[in-house]
């Protein structure tokens, strides 16, 4: 497939150490995907669902300890230690090699390799980037093939050049014990090891597309985000792009896909899907911010998607989708989980693959659930009845809005605008949400994740901050705005006020005629909210104007507690802390104490 030097090279030296039974280069082609469904059905991988109602489609279980990515088991393997920062795990680069080379070696034996040539980002777009994955995993290959593009052609572009990002995943005995989830930002590096999931194994989208990749982004001038890329075209015809950073969990394959509620539609309001949970941008050459989304499917949530919260999300995993960790409902071999709809399946198998008793489900009690709450569907970008014009073109969608998120019961208004880009960056630094079931440990918990970052941000957070702050320098005045919003606030009895999902459209609305400077808005101590009038309420049944001003409350005590909480966040960054950033925080509490 290749004569280059580089890959030739490291691939002989993996194999040396996986010592595998078989080496089986991937093209990706239509003839090669049937046969290796063929083969993991064969060894039990994986199983085929009902060809008629799911064609193409197969469904998949991990191990029970391996159900999302392992925070506290991904490394960032620098030099130096501080170049790491204290929000990642460190390990010096030749302990950390020297361990997984243990792990790895001899562990193909009596497997196949399977090498995995993929682009994040169209191939040949001046910001796509060449990676090869080397696995052990069919499951594995075939969702690479779904989430990335994978082709000989790869080669082409890559010529005899060094610049892709090696890849090398174990699958080995999925000991959670021996589990690492490790990238090498100055080797362009990733290893993963005793893992079969998601983001932990699909190593182009976590740990390449955003770890390695906000790095390269750092040396090189760009930026590779946790964030969805959506167009919104108005009634003119006109479209707007804009990306938004949210938590694991927290809604962006959502809004990414979101139907405009029915009397917006009717205006001619339309919402166009670039991408779900990744962009990387660029400053164009008319000093604009681009982003391409740098993958080709979806690796979504399953529960609570339906025909009504996301659509466009279901219908795209109707056909040659994978999925991990769901109910297979035995009547007509099709999948099902909470959520999906009210028809419990009476007779199914539960996602570790044992008998469901619809009668003893709980939606309050996890482990009743016939679904894991963190189970997904991969789906190809191309099922989506949504997806953007844009999307395959290589060169990007310029940005309007840049929207940060998260999951907060209080304190986080409906919508803000920060005051300009400085101050948009320290909201996002200071971002905080209550932790979801997309990683391993406590669910519910708030904790600062700046920019949806935290995990995934592959350098020092200081000097990551610092980096958007001088993007901001470079952009100037043609900078998107940012805006923050929050469509989790709860009330008593801890439910959510904002209806959310399509309705979330009236808030985006708003966010744009911000940018079009067409709507004026409310100065206040954190930044600029609506006036109540301005988020058009149409329609909207048992949501009455009070409620709204209610969730767009600013209360200055909580924020006074939010700004000490942000203090404490600061301290970790020590001196790469921004003095910029320092000084946002300084004036938010003048702020809030005038
Ligand atoms: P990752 O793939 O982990 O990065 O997640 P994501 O950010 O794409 O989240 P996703 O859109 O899959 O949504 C996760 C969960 O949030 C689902 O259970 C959704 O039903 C729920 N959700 C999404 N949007 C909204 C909303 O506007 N309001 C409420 N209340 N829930 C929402
Ligand atoms: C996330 O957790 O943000 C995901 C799923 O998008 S995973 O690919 O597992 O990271
Ligand atoms: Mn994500």
């Amino acid at each position: 497939m290749t004569n280059n030097k580089s890959v030739l090279n490291w691939i002989a030296e993996v194999k040396d150490l996986v010592t595998p039974d078989n080496v089986v280069w991937i093209d990706g082609s239509e003839k090669q995907i049937q046969e290796l469904r063929d083969e993991s059905v064969r060894i039990g991988e994986m199983e085929k669902l009902n060809e008629e109602k799911l064609p193409g489609c197969y469904l998949h279980r991990t191990k029970e300890n391996d159900v999302a990515r392992v925070e506290a088991r991904t490394f960032i393997c620098t030099t130096k230690e501080e170049d790491a920062g204290p929000t990642n795990n460190w390990c010096a680069p030749a302990e950390m090699y020297k361990k997984l080379y243990d792990i790895a070696r001899g562990s193909y034996k009596g497997r196949t390799m399977y090498i995995v040539p993929f682009s994040m980002g169209p191939i040949g777009s001046p910001l796509a980037k060449i990676g090869i994955e080397i696995t052990d995993s069919i499951y594995v290959v075939l969702n690479m093939i779904i989430m990335t593009r994978v082709s000989p052609k790869v080669f082409d572009v890559l010529g005899d050049s060094n610049d892709w990002v090696r890849c090398l995943h174990c699958k080995c005995d999925i000991d959670p014990e021996n589990r690492y989830i490790c990238q090498f930002p100055e080797d362009n590096t990733i290893i993963s090891v005793n893992s079969g999931y998601g983001g932990n194994v699909l190593l182009g989208k976590k740990c390449f597309a955003l770890r390695i990749a906000s790095y390269q982004g750092w040396k090189e001038g760009w930026m590779a985000e946790h964030m969805l890329i959506l167009g919104l075209e108005n009634p003119k015809g006109e479209v707007k792009y804009i990306a938004a950073a949210f938590p694991s969990a927290c809604g962006k394959t959502n809004l990414a896909m979101l139907i405009p509620p029915e009397y917006l539609k009717k205006k001619g309001y339309k919402v166009w899907t670039v991408g779900d949970d990744i962009a990387w941008m660029r400053i164009g050459e008319d000093g604009r911010l681009y982003a391409i989304n740098p993958e080709n499917g979806f690796f979504g949530v399953a529960p609570g998607t339906n025909s009504k919260s996301n659509f466009n999300a279901l219908e795209s995993t109707k056909k040659n989708t994978i999925f991990t960790n769901v109910c297979l409902n035995l009547d007509d071999n099709t999948v099902w989980w909470e959520g999906l709809n009210k028809d419990l399946p009476e007779n199914a198998l539960d996602w570790k693959g044992n008998k469901w008793d619809p009668k003893k489900f709980n939606k309050a009690d996890k482990s009743t659930c016939a679904a894991h709450p963190n189970s997904r569907f991969t789906a190809p970008a191309e099922n989506c009845p949504c997806i953007s014009d844009e999307f395959d073109k290589g060169a990007g969608v310029p940005i309007s809005a840049i929207i940060f998120g998260g999951r907060r019961a209080k304190t986080a208004p409906l919508v803000y605008q920060s005051k300009n880009w400085e101050n948009g960056v320290f909201v996002g630094s200071a971002m905080a949400s209550e932790t979801t079931a997309a990683a391993a440990g406590a669910v519910g918990v708030v904790r600062r994740d700046p920019m949806a970052m935290l995990p995934f941000c592959g350098y020092h957070m200081g000097d990551y901050f610092q980096h958007w702050l001088d993007m901001g320098k470079k952009l100037g005045d043609k900078a998107p705005k940012i805006f923050n919003v929050n469509w989790f606030r709860t009330d008593d009895e801890g439910n959510f006020v904002w209806p959310g999902f399509g309705d979330n459209m009236r808030v985006l609305n708003w966010i744009i005629d911000r940018c079009e400077d067409k709507v004026d808005a409310v100065e206040t101590a954190i930044g600029f909210v609506p006036n109540p009038d301005d988020i058009d309420l149409t329609d909207l049944k048992d949501f009455s104007r009070e409620t709204l001003v209610d969730i767009l409350n600013v209360d200055k005590e909580t924020w006074l507690k939010e700004a000490a909480e942000i203090e404490e966040h600061y301290k970790k960054f020590g001196d790469r802390l921004p003095a910029e950033l320092k000084k946002q925080l300084e004036t938010l509490k003048e702020n809030l104490n005038k």
